[in-house]
């Protein structure tokens, strides 16, 4: 599959990574918007949030679970942001679903 987030899950393509077990893979994003930028990916391929059905909207909670703990571990306390671009009109590049987990800085509201 020509997807550039399988290929860093497969390993074909380097990812910095935070934390990954046999469903979820969490990485430090490559051109960070905040002091700590990581992206959460399901292992399996689901394009985009609007792709998300009652037989893999576990993935979604899990991916939700994990984003919990990692912020514990990162010091997110004082909070942070998970975002999901769906689609061209949000500006989502790559095709294949991820959470950005951003956190250390005030995150303005609305985002542009
Ligand atoms: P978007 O929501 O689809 O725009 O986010 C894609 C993100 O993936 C974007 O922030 C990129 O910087 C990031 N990224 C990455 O961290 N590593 C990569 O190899 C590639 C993209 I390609």
């Amino acid at each position: 599959m020509d997807c550039l987030f399988c290929k860093i899950i497969a390993g074909e393509i380097p990812s910095n990574k935070v934390y990954e077990d046999e469903r979820v893979l969490a990485f430090y994003d490559i051109d960070p918007k905040a002091p700590v930028h990581f992206l959460v990916i399901p292992k399996k391929h689901i394009a985009s949030a609007s792709e998300i059905t009652a037989q893999n909207s576990g993935e979604v909670a899990y991916i939700f679970e994990v984003i919990a703990k990692l912020a514990k571990e990162l010091g997110l306390e004082s909070g942070y942001r998970v975002v999901t671009n769906v689609g061209e009109d949000a500006g989502q590049t790559v095709k294949h679903m991820h959470f950005h987990v951003l956190g250390k800085r005030l995150l303005s509201w609305p985002p542009g």
